[in-house]
């Protein structure tokens, strides 16, 4: 590898692990060995240079004073932060002594990993922990909490997480944002379209909160949560009925355009405007506007699919730019993931041979139900890369649950987490500046290579360090158990059976640090579905129980609480990650609790002041910024918060944990609560945002 570690003043190649669509490449400048400047790099030809605030503060993360530095076990309480540092030797040790009991007494099932990508490394996140778990033969965990529900809707249309190339995009005339928040969570898309529209493009934007994103568009449409399948399917009427179709490529590329004819002319533009709050004028000068505009592209959010219906919004939706034959055009399509081009040998990386049996699965988002299960319980947890007692749905139970005192729980982390300090064991986690890993971005197309830029801070260990000492704790003797890092990705980029995949050995990356997919612009004329065409009729849906056409089906009804509730991530946090950072948590001041004003003054909330949230679930106090942000009978939040503030803001306590209609996907923005004011606030909170 490159001894980037040797180098003690310069600056070095990198790219961001965190989990965001636009994996940055970086430049990591160093004096006297530690790194005290995150920067862009110019020469990256997606993100060419430019990087979000929160990272550009990544070095005081990395340096924080409260950064783990060793093993600790627990000396308290559960939840209490009680700890004692204690070596490595013991922790692994008590880890292992106390999994091998349970093994002989309860069985390996016993144990449920839970992990997600904290840390986008493939090595790190999917790779040698898999191979443990697999060969420990521990419960499953089905990683559905981000985008699932999405994707598999996103497949049956499109056979996969294949779509527009960001590179293609400065042709683009007609951008729609459709349920993501670009400016916050996608900003090399939102730079990309500001340079489109110096050219004339459109960015229209559909959300349930004119929030930063928003207010930048040239038209804004506000709609009600989950209704947007709703929306679509009206302007497929429209198209058809006002002959703005594209009946060649149809005909051509697509399976069931008839059928799809027939059938929207149901969505009359009156009854889908009763459903979305959507205007009918507005409906028909969308439709108009999508029917006459080229090259479009709807980038489809991760917000939209948030919800029960989240799989068929995100289904219908990609039937869009087929009717107008947008994928022949260059800067035309849509794009929910294009992690399609970049799928490796998984099977190489994660050996799941090592698996003796099929061993109980459990879906991460049912966490709360998991730890309460009595049948054949959960009797230990390690959790790593999440921080599940602040991201999971219905997390007040998940909390409740990491109480138990049967439960062994371990925590691989950076930092002591709120999950952490539930744990019996923790485990300080290197940063992905210490380590050697692969990135393959889920929104461009290029593939990176990461070397460690600094050695790892105090006695913290990489992912695949601690599973590699568990491995040999556990008397495992696998090769596979073995594998360096080097050896890790070499196996997972090679035999790789995608034809996108790029022609690469990892020599020839250390040297090139980032490669793109390759030949992608046609793919849409030979997709992974059942036919090889687009899929506006799926007869694959259909024999899973789904109806073979896109439809608009409506929310679960929560409960009977008057509002829709829509928690979502915040612009300089990630996820709950720098939630624990002082600097972060000033820029974003204190959560905020959007609210249409007609609402507010039915119930006498006045603007500024703090208002209890509350279900069946559980609670949660906020101050309420009133206004006509969002539509009447919706409540908005941004940001995954940490405790410390007491746990007040404990958004997910509110959530809840069903499952959505695909791929056991997360429905945190289709749960619904009650609002009360509290009292009046002191006149400097401030509620801009
Ligand atoms: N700064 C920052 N960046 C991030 C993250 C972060 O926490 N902070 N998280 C990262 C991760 S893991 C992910 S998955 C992505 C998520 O980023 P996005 O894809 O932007 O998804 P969300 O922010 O969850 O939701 C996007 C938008 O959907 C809206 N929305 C909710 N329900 C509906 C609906 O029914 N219809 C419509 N039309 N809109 C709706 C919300 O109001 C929100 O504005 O961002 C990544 N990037
Ligand atoms: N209410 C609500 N809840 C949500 C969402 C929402 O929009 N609203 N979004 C959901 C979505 S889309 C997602 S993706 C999830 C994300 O939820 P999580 O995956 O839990 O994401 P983070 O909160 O960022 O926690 C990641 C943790 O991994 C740690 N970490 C980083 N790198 C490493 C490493 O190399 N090794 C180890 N061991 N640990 C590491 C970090 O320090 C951090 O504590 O949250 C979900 N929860
Ligand atoms: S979080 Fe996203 S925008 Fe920020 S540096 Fe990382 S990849 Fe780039
Ligand atoms: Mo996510």
């Amino acid at each position: 590898m490159n001894s980037w570690i040797n180098i003690k003043d310069g600056v070095v190649p990198s790219v961001c692990s965190l989990d965001c669509p636009d994996q940055c490449g970086l430049l990591i400048h160093k004096k006297d060995g530690k790194i005290v400047k995150v920067a862009g790099d110019p020469n990256h030809p997606v993100t060419k240079g430019s990087i979000c605030n929160k990272v550009r503060n990544m070095a005081e993360r990395l340096y924080d004073s409260n950064r783990l530095k060793t093993p600790l076990k627990r000396v308290g309480p559960k939840g209490a932060a009680k700890f004692k540092p204690i070596t490595w030797d013991e922790a692994i040790q008590t880890i292992v002594d106390h999994w091998k009991q349970l093994i002989s007494e309860k069985g390996a099932e016993s144990i449920l990993p839970y992990s997600f990508y904290g840390n986008m490394g493939k090595i790190h996140s999917e790779g040698m922990d898999r191979r443990f778990f697999n060969r420990l033969g521990a419960s499953q965990l089905e990683q559905t909490i981000c985008s699932s529900a999405g994707s598999v809707g996103y497949s049956y249309t499109m056979g996969g997480g294949f779509g527009t190339d960001p590179e293609d995009m400065p042709e683009t005339k007609l951008f729609i944002f459709w349920g993501i928040n670009a400016a916050s969570t996608n900003m090399h898309q939102v730079m990309i379209t500001q340079k489109a529209r110096k050219n004339g493009a459109k960015l229209v934007v559909i959300d349930v909160h004119k929030n930063q994103t928003g207010r930048m568009a040239d038209w804004f449409i506000p709609i009600l949560p989950g209704t947007d399948s709703a929306l679509a399917l009206g302007i497929m009427h429209i198209l058809f009925e006002e002959k703005m179709v594209d009946r060649e490529f149809l005909k051509e590329y697509t399976v069931g355009y008839e059928e799809l004819e027939n059938h929207v002319k149901s969505y009359d533009p009156q009854i889908v405007s009763e459903i979305t709050g959507v205007p009918v004028d507005d409906i028909y000068k969308l439709a108009r506007m999508y029917g006459r505009i080229s090259p479009s592209m709807i980038r489809i959010g991760n917000g939209l699919q948030h919800h029960d219906n989240g799989g068929m919004i995100v289904r219908t939706i990609s039937c869009l730019p087929a009717l107008t034959g947008q994928w022949q055009l260059k800067g035309g399509g849509a794009i929910k993931s294009n992690s399609g081009y970049l799928a490796f040998n998984t099977r190489a990386l994660q050996r799941p041979e090592l698996r003796k049996k099929q061993d109980r699965t459990i879906n991460m988002i049912q966490l709360a139900d998991a730890l309460h299960e009595s049948e054949q319980p959960i009797r230990s947890l390690f959790v790593y890369c999440s921080n599940p007692a602040v991201v999971a749905p219905n997390a007040g139970k998940v909390r409740e649950g990491l109480e138990r005192d049967d439960l062994f729980t371990v925590v691989h982390d950076l930092f002591l987490t709120e999950t952490a300090k539930y744990a019996d064991i923790v485990l300080p986690a290197t940063s992905s500046y210490e380590n050697t890993d692969f990135y393959t971005s889920y929104w461009h197309q290029y593939l990176h290579l990461q070397e460690p830029v600094i050695p790892p801070y105090g006695e913290s260990k990489s992912n695949t360090d601690v599973f590699r000492l568990l491995s040999k704790a556990m008397g495992f003797d696998e090769p596979e158990l073995k594998d360096s890092d080097e050896e890790l990705i070499e196996q997972a980029m090679r035999n790789v059976k995608n034809p996108y995949f790029p022609d690469i050995n990892l020599d020839q990356l250390k040297k090139e640090r980032f490669v793109k997919a390759k030949n992608t612009d046609e793919y849409w004329k030979n997709l992974n579905t059942p036919s090889g065409k687009i899929e506006l009729y799926s007869k694959q849906m259909e024999l899973a129980g789904y109806p073979a056409l896109p439809t608009h089906i409506p929310l679960v009804e929560d409960n009977d609480y008057p509002f829709l509730f829509v928690p979502g991530p915040n612009h300089n946090f990630l996820n709950s990650t720098f939630s624990n950072n002082e600097k972060h948590v000033k820029l974003e001041k204190a959560p905020q609790l959007f609210m249409n004003s007609l609402d507010a003054e039915r119930l006498g909330i006045e603007d500024g002041s703090l208002v209890r949230i509350w279900n069946e679930r559980g609670e949660c106090e906020m101050t309420v910024s009133v206004g006509e942000q969002v539509l009447p009978n919706v409540v908005v939040s941004q940001g995954l918060w940490s405790d410390q503030f007491g746990n007040k803001h404990l958004v997910n306590a509110l959530t809840p944990d069903r499952v959505a209609d695909m791929g056991g996907g997360a429905v945190f923005f289709s749960g619904k609560v009650n609002v009360e004011f509290v009292k009046k606030t002191s006149p400097e909170a401030d509620t801009t945002n």
